[in-house]
């Protein structure tokens, strides 16, 4: 059935149609007419941001937590161009989103028209695809390709730019199924590559499972085969800072987030196996550490739905294009099939050999004094919070590496950071998509000062909306993570590393009629963080930690994994020096 209507009518109805719920947004001169609309209709709730970046991030939290894509609806010229930042951070972590911007009149393109920016061409590289829609009639059936793109394969942000004659015309309304797509990438993985790497699995003597953020995106059968599989098997699982959740911290084969920060058990664990099995993560550099020295000895397998991500960094010799879901589903019948081997000996030997790792107790720390250490703020916040419905969103630098190591996640879709572009500013907007989400959660916020500025005037959106998001700042008045390099690696010259006037927060969250809660003292930390989770409403905690712990463990950039410095109150202390770490 076919239906005339004007452009703008149809985004919205093209938005219905799609199931959403939700969209967040700015309005501005160029897409009034679609905000007319939105007025108009009951279905979407509109949430009206406090700067395009912060709509952007909130559709990824809101994205990330719900495996639905996120929608973000912003103005032509400055509105998109503030919108590129959280395409970019989408993109690197393949987060689904539709990008609506409005655009000047066709007839006014290249004209340098008030507000006018060449949105297709400055989001093109940060999209995973994008489209300007000059005629009515192309607008529906553009707008449902671009969830289909955006959420098929490897999951992405796509952007639709929409002049303002395009939204008042009146043209014909597509359906979503009338559209034909031309984009269905691969899902089932080659079946003999699948019979290869089982049997590599029957004889291996080390083997390790390294997973990452495509099991997530998969959805959650993945992370229930990839449990399934893990049992099965009693091979370790380790996991980058995109995929945790996807097994269990609790689980019996888990040796810990692997990486940059990750546990020396899990990089000792993938430096020494001799077969790595790469499900959905993209070794990345912060995993790899230095090419050259990484995981010499061992066999790779590498489950990837992009085939651009297999072999682009490191050579694997069993890759598989495929769904994460799919392929493991496969790969378990047929090892199962043939007869459900594993190298016993070999992989006793193995967890001896990975126990012993352990007993270096690398996160270990000591509370001592009267001063709040970060990670016994998180080690508190883990044990209050723990049995909670509940959903972590951070900013950038150590309290999310910290956050990572000391937060346990049992499931999916429950971690909300950002990875690939590590963008400041991203947790607090993210926040607020995910407790739109799941407005009876708790949605909490592990945040660093100097990040948690970056999106402040996010805690007007907060208000509005009455979304009791909670904002656990770990203030060491310093741009942590960067002084942090400084000390171990640019001879203690703290360069513009710290802030002379950071607010007052608890005065800060009441200026927007939040809750602010202050707390120094170890002793104080448990009632702070209680009355923290039953208040209800935004609360900006500010809790005021120990300014110079640094984060461990940490392989330098350009080091090797079997390189990593440990903190003084691991068992082994300092394992080798950073001095000619490359940056
Ligand atoms: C300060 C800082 C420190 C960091 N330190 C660490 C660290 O110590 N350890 C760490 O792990 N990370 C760390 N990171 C994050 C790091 O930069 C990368 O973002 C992260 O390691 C990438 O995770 P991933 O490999 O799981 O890939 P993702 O970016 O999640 O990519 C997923 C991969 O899976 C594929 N895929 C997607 N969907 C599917 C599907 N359905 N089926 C199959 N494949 C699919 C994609 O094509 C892609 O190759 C740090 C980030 C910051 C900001
Ligand atoms: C937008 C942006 N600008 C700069 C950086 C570089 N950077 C990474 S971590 C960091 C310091 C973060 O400080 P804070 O939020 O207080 O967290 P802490 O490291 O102290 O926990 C900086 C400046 C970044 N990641 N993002």
């Amino acid at each position: 059935m076919t239906k005339a209507m004007t452009g703008a009518k149809m985004v919205v109805q093209a938005l219905i149609d799609q199931g959403v719920e939700v969209v967040f947004g700015y309005p501005g001169g160029a897409v009034l007419p679609i905000y007319d609309e939105i007025f108009q209709q009951n279905s979407i709730t509109h949430v009206l941001v406090r700067h395009e970046q912060g709509a952007v991030h909130a559709a990824e939290g809101y994205a990330r937590s719900t495996g639905k894509p996120g929608v973000a609806l912003v103005t032509s010229g400055p509105g998109a161009t503030n919108a590129v930042t959280g395409l970019t951070d989408a993109l690197l972590d393949s987060i689904p989103l539709i990008v609506l911007t409005g655009q000047v009149p066709t007839f006014m393109i290249g004209s340098d028209a008030f507000q006018e920016a060449d949105t297709v061409g400055i989001t093109r590289p940060c999209t995973k695809h994008n489209w300007l829609v000059k005629e009515t009639d192309k607008l529906a059936a553009t707008l449902h390709e671009a969830f289909h793109v955006a959420t098929s394969g490897r999951p992405g942000p796509v952007l639709i730019d929409i002049p303002k004659d395009v939204q008042f015309a009146t043209g014909t309304y597509t359906q979503a199924k009338q559209v034909e797509t031309h984009y269905n990438p691969q899902v089932k993985g080659d079946l003999d590559a699948i019979t290869e790497l089982a049997k590599a699995m029957e004889t291996a003597k080390r083997p390790v499972f390294y997973t990452g953020g495509g099991v997530i995106n998969s959805g959650p059968a993945a992370s229930q085969l990839l449990r399934e599989l893990v049992a099965a098997t009693g091979f370790p699982i380790t996991s980058t800072l995109m995929g945790l959740g996807a097994y269990p911290a609790s689980g019996d084969s888990w040796i810990g987030m692997l990486g940059m920060h990750g546990l020396y058990e899990a990089n000792m664990a993938m430096h020494d196996c001799d077969l790595m099995i790469n499900i959905g993560a993209r070794f990345d550099d912060r995993i790899t550490g230095r090419l050259d020295a990484f995981s010499p000895n061992s066999k790779k397998a590498h489950i990837d739905i992009d085939a651009s991500s297999i072999n682009k960094v490191i050579h694997v010799d069993i890759p598989i294009l495929g769904d994460v879901a799919h392929v493991l589903e496969d790969l378990l019948n047929v090892w199962k099939a043939r007869g459900r081997k594993t190298n016993k000996e070999g992989l006793s030997k193995w967890w001896n050999q990975i126990n012993e790792w352990r007993n270096v107790k690398c996160l270990d720390f000591k509370q001592d004094g009267k001063i709040i250490k970060p990670q016994y703020a998180l080690q508190r916040l883990e044990e209050l919070t723990k049995k909670h419905d509940r959903y972590i969103t951070t900013e950038v630098g150590q309290h999310q590496m910290w956050a990572a190591q000391y937060l346990r996640f049992e499931d999916p879709n429950r971690w909300m950071t950002s990875g690939g572009l590590g963008t400041m500013g991203y947790g607090f907007p993210a926040s607020i998509g995910v407790q739109m989400a799941h407005p009876d959660a708790l949605v909490i916020n592990v945040a660093g000062e100097a990040s948690w500025l970056m999106n402040m005037q996010e805690l007007g959106t907060a208000m509005q909306y009455k979304l009791p998001v909670k904002q656990f700042i770990l203030n060491n008045e310093r741009l942590g993570m960067v002084r942090q390099w400084q000390e171990l690696l640019h001879g203690e010259r703290y360069s513009s590393s710290w802030s002379e006037s950071l607010p007052d927060f608890v005065k800060l969250a009441e200026a927007f009629g939040a809750k602010g809660i202050q707390c120094h003292d170890p002793d104080a930390l448990d009632d702070a963080i209680m009355e923290m989770i039953t208040y209800d409403g935004p609360v900006l905690f500010d809790c005021l930690v120990e300014k110079h712990e640094n984060c461990f463990p940490m392989i330098p950039s350009g080091k090797a994994h079997n390189e990593m410095l440990l903190g003084d109150d691991s068992t082994e202390g300092a394992i080798q020096g950073a001095g000619e770490a490359l940056v």
